[in-house]
Formats: structure tokens, sequence, C-alpha cells
């Protein structure tokens, strides 16, 4: 399944040409950040365009991949749902079609009409992208379609996304928001036990040429499925032992603050924005943990991220459950299962909080301060 892994990297790079479209071309910029304060059907079409650059991504991703792997056509889900309410109330389902021209009409009924919009999206939707430059060659990955489930975040951190504040990054630097907190995830997990076995998450937002020549994305990845962990991204060394980083949602609450301030530190405690990026950082070795206590996170903003560090030695597991038990065990996240008694999207929220690790050893010490807290 090397072949699914480079078309996943493909349409996360198809993706991400969207999520950079919809800013960089006028027409489609203008519905993405203008907030009318006109009547209300005027705020629900700026609304709609938001939410609808999330279903197109994910409708296209659905679709490639459903043509490459029949067999994971109906296995392939993620936050948005196809069916889309425009301003008039009028419900359009938004699907690839086999054209481009075909494709640029649909989008119009659902962008009341708009062709130069639906158009440039159309164009986004259809093209091919770059080639990617990843390390996949004699990479074999022994699964099969049928054995396969996906999820899919078009784009996480969307208030980031639509704020769209630039930054320059530096290496090795945690930046707490803005653009580049905007991520595309895909994870691949097994449908037979819900292990995540294959991620990729594309950085829309990594780079701005100071040319001029726009902005440039970045693309990680990663395989664990028995014997084989494989990841874009390489092991990072140890930090000197004593020293914990840990990095939180703004919006955590003040008793787990104050439990890791003390653990870890005031310098070692870090906030940023989104679920995906706060993940991406543990991968790349920014912060040693993410902890969230609370269930406001979903399979798809876990998933790839997940099965990168899984891929690294790590793991993401329910904050809840090891606070439970002393030993963690069976606390690992899993994709293929439901909530049944929830509605909605809590069905695949990961109820429990999450701590999202790449060396276990580590997770003792940040659950200990946290015991009987929450
Ligand atoms: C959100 C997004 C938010 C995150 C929240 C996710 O996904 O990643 O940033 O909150 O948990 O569900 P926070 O940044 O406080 O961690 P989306 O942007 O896709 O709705
Ligand atoms: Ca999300
Ligand atoms: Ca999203």
């Amino acid at each position: 399944m090397a072949d699914l892994l480079r078309l996943l990297l493909r349409v996360a790079e198809k993706a991400a040409n969207v999520a950079r479209v919809c800013r960089q071309e006028a027409p489609l910029f203008q519905l993405l950040v203008q907030e009318k304060t006109g009547d209300d059907k005027n705020k629900k079409f700026v609304q709609d365009f938001k939410t609808l650059a999330d279903v197109v991504i994910q409708e296209m991703i659905r679709h490639d991949v459903g043509v490459k792997f029949p067999e994971m056509a109906d296995f392939i889900n993620g936050e948005e749902s196809n069916k889309f309410e425009n301003g008039l109330g009028e419900s359009v389902t938004v699907t690839v079609c086999a054209t481009e021209e075909d494709t640029a009409v649909l989008l119009a009924s659902v962008l009341d009409g708009d062709l130069t919009a639906a158009s440039l999206l159309a164009r986004a939707i259809h093209q091919d992208p770059a080639s990617i430059q990843a390390d996949t060659d004699g990479l074999t990955v022994p699964l099969s379609p049928s054995e396969l489930g996906i999820w899919i975040d078009p784009i996480d951190a969307t208030s980031q996304y639509i704020e769209g504040r630039e930054e320059v990054l530096e290496e090795g630097r945690l930046f707490p928001s803005g653009l580049h907190c905007a991520l595309v995830l895909i994870g691949v997990y097994l449908r037979s036990t819900g292990e995540p076995v294959m991620g990729v998450i594309n950085q829309p937002f990594n780079y701005k040429d100071p040319a001029g020549g726009g902005w440039k994305g970045k693309h990680f990845w990663g395989v664990s499925c028995g014997s084989i962990n494989v990841c874009s991204e390489t092991r990072p060394k140890a930090g000197p032992a004593g020293g914990l980083s840990a990095v939180l949602s703004s919006s955590e609450k003040p008793v787990v603050k104050e439990a890791l301030t003390s653990l870890c530190g005031p310098d070692k405690l870090m906030f940023a924005s989104g679920a995906g990026y706060k993940i991406l950082c543990v991968i790349q070795g920014l912060a040693d943990v993410y902890v969230l206590s609370e269930g406001s996170t979903f399979k798809w903003d876990s998933c790839a991220p997940h099965a990168l560090l899984r891929a690294l030695g790590g793991g993401v597991v329910d904050l809840h459950k090891c606070l439970q038990s002393s030993s963690g065990a069976e606390a690992e996240l899993t994709y293929h299962q439901p909530r049944t008694e929830c509605k909605g999207a809590d069905r695949w929220a990961n109820h429990g909080g999450l701590v999202a690790y790449r060396d276990c050893s580590q997770i003792s010490r940040i659950i200990a301060p946290l015991k009987g807290k929450l």
C-alpha cells in the first residue's frame, strides 16, 4: 500500500492548493474574509463559503481515493458532510464531477450563482498537483485496501486559516498562532482494530516566497504497521533529562495549566492553536507532550498525526483513561468505533481528552500532577 501513501501525498497537496487558492484569488478571498453586517441571508452566505472550502476539499480527497481504491470508498469519512444548504435554503450535494466545467456549475449553485468564484475553485480541484518529493521508494506496506478506513480533516485550525496572520517560521521554534497552524490531515486506520497505520499532514502555508512567488507548503508522512515504522521526520534527540515541555490549547482548564506549570516550569509550558498543529509540534520535537483535558477533538483531528507519532515510537492516549488506570495500558486512541450513545460529530469525539507523546515514559510524569484534579 505504498501506492496509497503516494496518492494521499498527492491529494493532500491538491487540498493545500485549494486552501491557498481561496486566499490568493481575489473573488474567493473576499468571500472568505468579508464579514458582512447586512441581513441574515448575507451572513449565512459568508458562513457557507467558509464551510464550502472544507466540504470541497474533503469531497475531492474522497473522490480521488475512491476512484483508485474502490474497496475503500465507503470507509472514507471526515469532519464535513457533502450535503450543503446554501443561503437560499436549497440543499445541494457537493461532489467532484467528471469535468472541471461540470464541477464549476455545481459549485456555482452553492455560491449563489457566482461562476467566477466557482470556476476558480473547480480549476484547483481538477488540476494535477506539482510532483511531491517524498522518499517512499522501496517502501512496502503489507496492508490491503479492504482492511482500511480513512479520516479526513480538510482544514484543521479553520479560525487561523480565516484570520490569516502570516508568520515567518524559524526551525526549532513553536509559533503559537497564524496561518501555519492550518493543516490538511489524512489518517488511515485498520478497520478491525482501529489502529492508525498511515498519516499524511500537509501544511499549506509553511513558507512565503519573499520574491512574491506566494506560499509554499510542506508535507509530513508516516507509516506504522507491524515491524514497519517509517516517518518523514526523524526521531528528535532526547532533551536534557528532567526538563519536560508541554503544549496546550490556550482555552485549557486553569487547573491543568497550573499543574503543568509546576511540572514543566513557565518557560516550558507553551500554547498553540490547532489540535493537528499541536500534535505536529510533538512530532517535530518542539514540545514533548500535548495535553488536552476535554473532548474537543475528533477522530479526524488526531488520526493522521497519531500515525506519525507511532512511527516515531510515540502515540496518543486517552487522558481520562490514563487517570483511572495506573499503567495507562489500553488507553491508546482507536479510530473504528463510534460512541453509540452520542449524536452527530460527538459520536467521533476523543471524549476523554488526550495526551500525545513521543516517549511513553513521560506519560506517568504528566499524569501524576493531574490525578484527582479532573
Ligand atoms: C479544531 C481546531 C481547533 C482546536 C479544536 C479542533 O478543528 O483544531 O484549533 O482547538 O480542538 O477541533 P484548540 O486550538 O483550542 O486546540 P477545526 O478548526 O477543524 O474545527
Ligand atoms: Ca479539526
Ligand atoms: Ca476542519
